[in-house]
């Protein structure tokens, strides 16, 4: 008799349940990471990039604010990516005084994987006096990094790099804002070599009216390949009379050009509900940025910000996220 051959990674669970709702389950030991785990003083640590080692573990790339509320990057490190986390003496990477850039700190990492370069580009948020803009860098061990330099003159963030290239360019997908537009939708720029940016895209609009991400978004971690496309999990805020609210929601791009949206999520498939998540120095944040798959479990484990406070991480199955998204509508459905 012969074996059926193993399901393809990333393959589309059709019998699982496929609603918004239930995807992403909290993990028990919520918040995993907060100030207090700190081997310094710190505010808080909250909007982490994630990444695995080839020994297993778990790296992630924090934003830590300080007690003057200037933020840098420090790494912390856990061997089942929940507990037992080490959390480095000192930051990888901070602002500098005397760079208008980054004088008002670094934020919000995303870590990818790049094979080719055998590291990790940490694209981040470089934050000074004219604005926030986009920044890279790149890691070998996580101990040293090269700053490649501002990529996106402000206004500019919410940017991660695909991990491999596309038609012969790597991909950034990016944040822009306009005074004059008041957009800020997701858009992507390609380079062949990580620090000539060309090309800018638009991929995703916030939505209209009164939608949960009607005012702002910005992809979360980089997008994971999968068959059906690449996995985006973005953060969308909508105002209230109560202030923002950060929700997380899905999409699904063309894995030939990954500026063409497939499907896209109608619901959150997280928002703020905990008291960690409704309560801290930003209440009602749940900012999605770091996403580590584990092939051999089908297990993604999506690591956010919790009220710009703490480090969270909720877990789901690839299969039933792509079965789930495969049922949303096609394409970019909601006109701005
Ligand atoms: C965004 C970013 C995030 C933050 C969020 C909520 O603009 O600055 O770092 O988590 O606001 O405050």
């Amino acid at each position: 008799m012969v074996a059926d051959p193993p399901a393809p990674v990333g393959a589309a669970n059709p019998s699982a349940p496929v609603s918004a709702a239930n995807l992403f389950v909290r993990h028990p030991a919520n918040p995993i990471l907060t100030a207090d785990a700190w081997p310094y003083a710190v505010n808080t640590v909250f909007n982490p990039g994630a990444t695995t080692t080839p020994d297993g573990g778990t790296v992630l790339v924090c934003r830590v604010e300080d007690r003057r509320g200037v933020s840098h990057l420090t790494v912390a490190r856990s061997d089942d990516g929940v507990s037992g986390w080490r959390v480095d003496p000192k930051p990888l990477l901070e602002g500098d005084e005397d760079d208008p850039t980054n004088r008002w700190g670094v934020e919000d990492p995303r870590v990818t994987r790049v094979d080719a370069m055998d590291g990790w580009v940490i694209a981040y948020t470089a934050y000074g006096p004219a604005g926030p803009c986009v920044a890279l860098a790149l890691t070998r061990d996580f101990e040293t990094v090269e700053q490649l330099g501002v990529v996106m003159p402000p206004e500019d963030k919410n940017a991660c790099l695909l991990p491999r290239k596309v038609d012969g360019n790597f991909i950034l997908f990016h944040r822009p804002t306009s005074s004059s537009s008041h957009r800020a939708d997701v858009w992507l720029s390609r380079s062949s070599d990580l620090r000539a940016w060309s090309n800018p895209e638009p991929v995703l609009a916030a939505r209209a009216g009164t939608w949960w991400d009607s005012v702002r978004i910005g992809m979360g971690p980089p997008p994971l390949e999968t068959e059906h496309g690449w996995l985006g999990i973005y953060h969308g805020v909508r105002n209230t009379v109560a202030g923002p609210a950060y929700r997380a929601g899905l999409v699904l791009l063309d894995l030939a050009d990954p500026s063409v949206v497939k499907h896209r999520s109608p619901e959150w498939v997280l928002s703020p509900a905990t008291d960690y998540e409704r309560q801290g120095d930003v209440p009602n944040v749940v900012f999605p940025s770091g996403l580590v798959h584990d092939p051999a479990t089908d297990e993604l484990r999506l690591y956010y910000g919790a009220a710009d406070t703490s480090i969270a991480v909720a877990t789901a199955r690839l299969s039933e996220v792509l079965a789930y998204l495969l049922t949303c509508p096609e394409g970019e459905t909601i006109e701005p």
